[in-house]
């Protein structure tokens, strides 16, 4: 990329810290757990794990709970994308703050459609691009080097936008302006995010130390209604998976694969200062 083109991406120095955080990322946390079936996720799991992984032979353990956590990220994905509802593969998918693209392919395997996924990481983008050829997909899944708060994409083009944990990154009356911009009327947007709870107060500890491991911001709940509907975006669901995503993080806190981020997640969650919710809404 050109030195011009990346300044247009990336426009601030968070910004740039953000990307440079991302293209330098070589987790195994990700890249094990993508290498089970070839979905790269960035991002959580959801659902029950089987406590049958943590026995039987030792030496095989971990390779069994790393194909869990895997089962549990995918698990969620597929949640995301039943909110959807029904997707025709005339539509056009956007994909705001793609990773390496998991949720895309799941999508497009899905609904046969054009998914398109953006991200401020060149190395992220490449990695997609590069999974899209071997997948024999590229011409209908495709990832950008573009920022999801000015995509430059076609105004009412997207029949329906996602962001899988990635709206941390952003000002969210900014990005709802942007999807505003893209949705067709009636379209659908659909997230899920990890929020801190207005009632409990401001952050928690917990919840600064996940903010300063990836270098994000964790916005309130409430943020993301006013924001929707300074927007024109009006929920239709919005589902608490607290609960339901708290068993990843037992699993993963007893995985080879461990980042040291598990105890913040498991505290923040059980201590209530934190949700880990899904928001779908329409845009009239
Ligand atoms: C990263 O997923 C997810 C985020 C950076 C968003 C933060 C999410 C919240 C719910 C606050 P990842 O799969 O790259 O993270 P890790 O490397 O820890 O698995
Ligand atoms: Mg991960």
């Amino acid at each position: 990329m050109t030195t011009t083109t990346v300044a247009k991406v990336l426009r601030s120095d968070y910004q740039k810290s953000v990307a440079s955080y991302w293209n330098n990322e070589k987790d195994p946390v990700n890249l094990l757990l993508g290498d089970v079936d070839g979905l790269y996720h960035h991002h959580y799991g959801i659902g029950d794990y089987d406590r049958s992984v943590l026995e039987g032979p030792e030496d095989t353990r971990d390779g069994r709970i790393i194909t869990e956590m895997h089962r549990l990220e995918t698990a969620q994905a597929k949640i995301l994308l039943d909110h959807f509802g029904d997707i025709s593969p005339a539509d056009r998918l956007l994909d705001a703050g793609c990773g390496r693209g998991g949720t895309s392919f799941m999508a497009h395997q899905r609904f046969g459609c054009q998914t398109d996924g953006v991200s401020i990481s060149e190395q992220q983008v490449e990695f997609a691009n590069d999974q899209a050829r071997q997948r024999g997909v590229a011409d209908k899944a495709s990832f950008h080097f573009r920022n999801m708060l000015d995509t430059g994409f076609e105004t009412g083009s997207c029949r329906g936008i996602w962001n899988n944990e990635s709206t941390m990154y952003v000002d969210l009356f900014q990005l709802f302006a942007e999807f505003y911009r893209l949705l067709e009327y009636g379209g659908r947007y659909v997230c899920i995010t990890g929020c801190y709870n207005d009632v409990t107060g401001g952050r928690s500890k917990a919840v600064s130390r996940i903010d300063e491991h990836y270098i994000c911001n964790i916005h309130p709940r409430s943020d993301y209604f006013k924001a929707l509907a300074a927007n024109n975006l009006v929920p239709i669901n919005v589902i608490d998976l607290t609960s339901q995503t708290i068993p990843y993080w037992e699993l993963r806190a007893k995985s080879s694969v461990a980042t040291g981020i598990e105890d913040p997640f498991l505290t923040a969650y059980r201590e209530g200062s934190f949700h880990y919710l899904l928001i779908a809404a329409d845009r009239v």
